[in-house]
């Protein structure tokens, strides 16, 4: 039996050394006992960063939906796949075991085949987080067609943006979305989009919110008589191990979206094997992450990771917010979640209502908590970890990204002692390297440096979709024979890893490199600040000089703010020094986000430069309006 569950920390140690050691033989034996496939490899692994080429099992064939569903049906059949929570928490959830799984994904399968979809082509998927989405999604693989999910909060320019550049076939939607309180028009932003795509044929659309709307002759269908009408059996399409699974979009530091391409076997055996090790999934849990599947969270960890290990996966149609703060622990306390994945920045919005919601609701399945998206800062976590998990469920923070299609350095839960602020260990298998800026590695502990990844790993996105040249640039030119990931990254004494946010986020002052992240966790640890950002402007003497955005919390509102300036400044100078002082500070209603919940910098940096005729494209904020409002309130 090869190390599956890996449980405590001597364990990893030795199974890490093992995978390092012979990656080849380690990652055999994990495909070999745990997955199902047509035909096995003639090669686990044939890999050359340098132009970049890399191939995980080649030669085999599999198709991942039986891996994810039929696979289980005569052991779980009647075990729930997929518990959908509605955004109104009055509608009944709905429980769709795995062997209902199998129908609608087939059902749904058989409409795309129908509909002229064929191996290879590309369907974009522009649905709200309901049961289709998912469905869709597994539909897509189950036939070999290429999904591209796009998160369904996104404009119709983006949305258009990203179905020219992977030409898809066909647009997956619904006729709306809840979102708290409000309902959103889906099929208006694609309607609108779909102008400037000529490459689309048909456009599938579910009913949810039974909204009238206008269906193109022709071009629009109605999902559900469709489905109504079609078998109930589909046969999988058998794939080869690289056979593209799905192109992701991902924000490339200027311009067009970098369309990530995932493969097949790697990315599954990679997604399974992170989500049963990190999160310790036991057979009877009940697994909640938080994200949409819009994003590559979604897809790794709530569509392809959990369903390959046959677990219950929740998906969560509303906001942290609606109609209250307690939603989440509403959540928890229904469906008694023993996983709970989130990002940093529902943390920070839920800790800034007080523990008051907790309080109502009974949070004792929870084993253990997961965070993801940026670095979380130390009060953010310690106050989940007081207040959510009651000090007995370990932290997971979680590192990773798109690029990477699973996680990558994280805690393994109660087999890793967390540390506040950091990733800790490498996954198995993931060999890390902090690299200076003349391109050397910096060895030993203590140190920091640029965070790369010297070795290949199963789930890495094998390219940008129809430009192999910029995921060369980007990932493989700045360290030779490395992936650059984009972040930094210090080492402590005993290997753990903090990540220090993005290297374009390092803020040179003085000739001193000042990373964001610290300097903000001293900010936030003020108890009357919510949330800060960082960015750099340019000041004669210092080259560059530091301008924090603030938001209050509502404790922090009436107070003197140059009282607050002061005291924000002196918690910065005891934690770092007077260097990474603020020469100004703005306190803001809030901070522009991206959908995914990251502060988007670009922005906030223009703004404090006074440079604001060219912000750029802000339709893709999840808040576009606190732009306007930072801005008359600047300087
Ligand atoms: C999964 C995901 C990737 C970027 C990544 C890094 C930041 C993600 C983090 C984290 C610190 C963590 N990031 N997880 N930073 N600690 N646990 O978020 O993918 O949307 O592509 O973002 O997010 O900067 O490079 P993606």
């Amino acid at each position: 039996m090869s190390n599956y569950h890996i449980k405590h920390l001597e364990e990893y140690y030795q199974v890490y050394r093992k995978s390092v050691r012979n990656p080849e033989v380690f990652w055999e034996e994990i495909a070999e006992e745990h997955f199902l496939w047509r035909k096995k490899w003639d090669n686990v692994l044939s890999w050359d960063f340098t132009k970049p080429e890399v191939k995980w099992f080649e030669g085999a064939q599999l198709n991942i939906t039986e891996n994810c569903i039929d696979r289980h049906l005569y052991t779980r059949g009647d075990k729930t796949a997929i518990i959908f929570e509605p955004n109104d928490p009055n509608e009944k959830a709905e429980h769709i075991t795995y062997t209902q799984l199998h129908e609608r994904v087939c059902k749904f399968a058989n409409v795309l085949k129908d509909k002229g979809i064929k191996k290879g082509d590309r369907v974009c998927i522009y649905l709200p987080m309901i049961p289709e989405l998912a469905i869709a999604v597994l539909a897509c693989a189950r036939i070999g067609a290429i999904h591209s999910v796009v998160f369904a909060g996104f404009s119709s320019t983006a949305l258009a943006t990203r179905i020219n550049d992977s030409e898809c076939k066909m647009v997956l939607t619904s006729d709306g979305s809840y979102r708290g309180a409000k309902t959103i028009d889906l099929k208006g932003i694609v309607d609108e989009a779909l102008k400037e795509c000529d490459c689309v044929e048909s456009v599938l659309v579910a009913k949810r919110i039974n909204s009238d709307i206008d269906m193109k002759e022709g071009r629009d269908h109605w999902l559900q008589p469709l489905l109504d009408n079609a078998s109930e059996s589909c046969k999988p399409e058998i794939m080869n191990a690289e056979d593209p699974l799905f192109i992701l979009y991902t924000s490339g530091s200027t311009g067009k979206p970098k369309g990530m391409v995932h493969s097949t076997a790697g990315y599954m055996v990679y997604t399974a094997y992170t989500f049963k090790n990190v999160f310790q999934y036991r057979e009877q849990d009940i697994y909640w992450c938080t994200a949409d599947i819009g994003w590559i969270t979604g897809h790794s960890y709530i569509v392809y990771g959990p369903l390959c290990n046959g677990a219950t996966t929740v998906m969560f149609e509303g906001v942290p917010s609606y109609p209250d703060f307690g939603r989440f622990w509403e959540i928890v306390e229904k469906h008694k979640i023993n996983q709970f994945y989130t990002a940093p920045t529902a943390i920070r919005a839920l800790a800034k209502e007080g523990v008051g919601h907790l309080e109502k609701h009974d949070l004792s399945s929870l084993k253990v908590l997961g965070t993801v998206g940026e670095p979380i800062n130390e009060e953010a976590w310690h106050w989940y970890d007081d207040n959510v998990g009651k000090k007995k469920a370990p932290i997971v923070d979680t590192w990773w990204q798109t690029e990477t299609g699973g996680i990558m350095i994280t805690p393994i839960a109660f087999a890793t002692p967390t540390k506040p602020t950091y990733a800790t260990l490498p996954f198995i298998g993931i060999q890390p390297a902090l690299m200076d800026e003349s391109g050397n590695e910096i060895k030993g502990n203590q140190v920091d440096g640029r965070l790369c990844i010297k070795f290949p790993w199963p789930s890495m996105a094998r390219t940008i979709w129809g430009n192999h040249q910029r995921y060369k640039d980007t990932y493989f030119s700045a360290y030779e024979n490395k992936y650059f990931t984009g972040d930094g990254a210090l080492r402590d004494e005993v290997g753990y890893y903090r990540i220090t946010g993005r290297v374009d986020d390092v803020i040179i002052v003085s000739g001193h490199n000042l990373g964001t992240a610290p300097i903000e966790d001293a900010i936030n640890e003020h108890p009357a600040v919510a949330e800060s950002a960082i960015v750099g402007f340019p000041h004669d003497i210092k080259g560059n000089a530091l301008y924090g955005y603030v938001t209050l919390k509502e404790t922090g509102e009436g107070r003197n703010q140059d009282n607050l300036r002061n005291e924000i400044n002196q918690l910065i100078t005891e934690q770092i020094g007077p260097i990474a002082k603020l020469d100004k500070i703005q306190f803001t209603e809030g901070l522009p986000k991206t959908r995914s919940g990251k502060i988007m910098r670009r922005i906030l940096r223009k703004i404090a430069s006074k440079d604001i005729s060219n912000l750029g494209d802000t339709s893709t904020l999840l808040n576009p309006e606190v732009v306007q409002s930072i801005i008359d309130n600047a300087f």
